[in-house]
């Protein structure tokens, strides 16, 4: 198939409240939507959206590359098999050649992989959902504020029917305990609890506060410290099991994989770099026994719903880090993504030009 044609847009998306990503505030959420057709008209979007506080990569450096790829890819066709995520898409994608980043990678291959299953009728990751598909994919939904404002949003998503939750806990430890604690009075063992403590802690309090909330308090937590490699005693002292995120940027595959007390994987697409670099983390973490969770970067509900067809065809139904378009005041969607008794339903059909909101978005290449 011809990349017959390949449009650039740019958007601002204004957000309910602020979000902060280590330490940087965000109020609204800028990105670009890549938009490729056939020659039969089939169309195929993606998202590239970098995460400020977290990319290494800045907007502008993302439209460089954008016009970049476009230059080599308009009036080429897409190579057969890149679907399959083996390893072919970013030898395709010529990723080391022109230091593709993280977020563009993630969004070229989107509009590919949308275009390729718009071609075809297909559902979006049918070539690679050997193990079957999650019609629907649950979510974790996402906990934070202060005390009284956590035990509130626990209570009213257990009502919602969600029976997975993820507490922020990156503030002080006693406070932090003290939060776990109200949580957990209102979801009583019904709800699976984790929480994520985004590197916060040395490793004598990250200690202090899993002894204070005892290992039975949580299913495990993301990233309780500065430094990933005191991960083996954090867990010898808490019993309480690790999930890896903004480490994986940095460790091998071989280290991990040795390092006592880790479990989860979160594979965050935006900035690990791309949908198949995920599939292999995916593969690899199964071959393992690790756990892996697909989480959301701040991407709109474009991207979101990507993520969420990535996340039903895991092998493990594991709730997917998917709770973020409710800090959106618009979206690029006309029909939100929407999460129902605690899950998405991915059954709806891929986006195509009909289905995006083009008010939002200014056409740039
Ligand atoms: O702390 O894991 C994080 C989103 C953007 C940046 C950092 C994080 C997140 C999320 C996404 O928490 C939602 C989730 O994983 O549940
Ligand atoms: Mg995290």
């Amino acid at each position: 198939m011809k990349i017959a044609s390949f449009r650039v847009y740019q958007y601002a998306l204004d957000l309910k409240q602020p979000i902060w990503v280590h330490g940087v505030q965000m109020s609204r959420r800028e990105g670009f939507v890549i938009r490729l057709t056939s020659e039969q008209e089939t169309g195929g979007f993606g998202e590239v959206v970098p995460l400020k506080g977290w990319s290494e990569e800045s907007l502008d450096e993302a439209r460089e590359q954008i016009r970049a790829i476009r230059a080599k890819l308009v009036d080429r066709d897409i190579p057969p098999g890149v679907e399959k995520l083996e390893g072919k898409m970013r030898s395709w994608l010529p990723a080391d050649e022109m230091n593709l980043r993280p977020s563009v990678q993630f969004g070229m291959e989107m509009a590919v992989l949308n275009l390729i299953a718009n071609a075809r009728n297909t559902r979006l990751f049918q070539p690679v959902a050997h193990a079957g598909y999650h019609d629907h994919v649950r979510v974790s939904a996402l906990l934070d504020g202060t005390r009284e404002e956590v035990q509130r949003q626990a209570r009213e998503f257990k009502e919602e029917g969600f029976k997975d939750m993820k507490l922020k806990v990156r503030g002080p430890v006693d406070e932090s305990a003290a939060k776990v604690k109200a949580v957990n009075d209102v979801l009583r063992g019904e709800v699976l609890l984790h929480l994520d403590a985004n590197q916060a802690w040395e490793l004598d309090e990250a200690v202090r506060f899993g002894r204070e909330i005892e290992c039975g308090a949580a299913a495990y937590i993301e990233e309780p410290l500065k430094h990933v490699y005191q991960t083996p005693e954090f867990y010898q002292e808490t019993m309480i099991p690790v999930a890896l995120d903004e480490s994986l940027g940095k460790l091998s595959f071989d280290e991990l994989k040795s390092m006592d007390g880790v479990d989860v994987l979160v594979l965050k697409p935006t900035v690990l770099g791309g949908i198949e670099k995920t599939w292999q983390f995916m593969q690899e973490a199964q071959a393992l026994g690790l756990s892996a969770l697909i989480s959301s970067s701040f991407e709109s509900g474009l991207g979101i719903l990507t993520l969420a067809n990535l996340a039903g065809c895991t092998v493990r139904d594991q709730a997917a880090g998917l709770d973020t378009l409710k800090w959106f005041r618009q979206d690029l969607l006309k029909e939100k993504v929407s999460i129902r008794h605690g899950k998405i339903d991915v059954r709806r059909r891929l986006p195509r030009e009909e289905d995006i909101d083009f008010s939002l978005l200014q056409e740039i290449l």
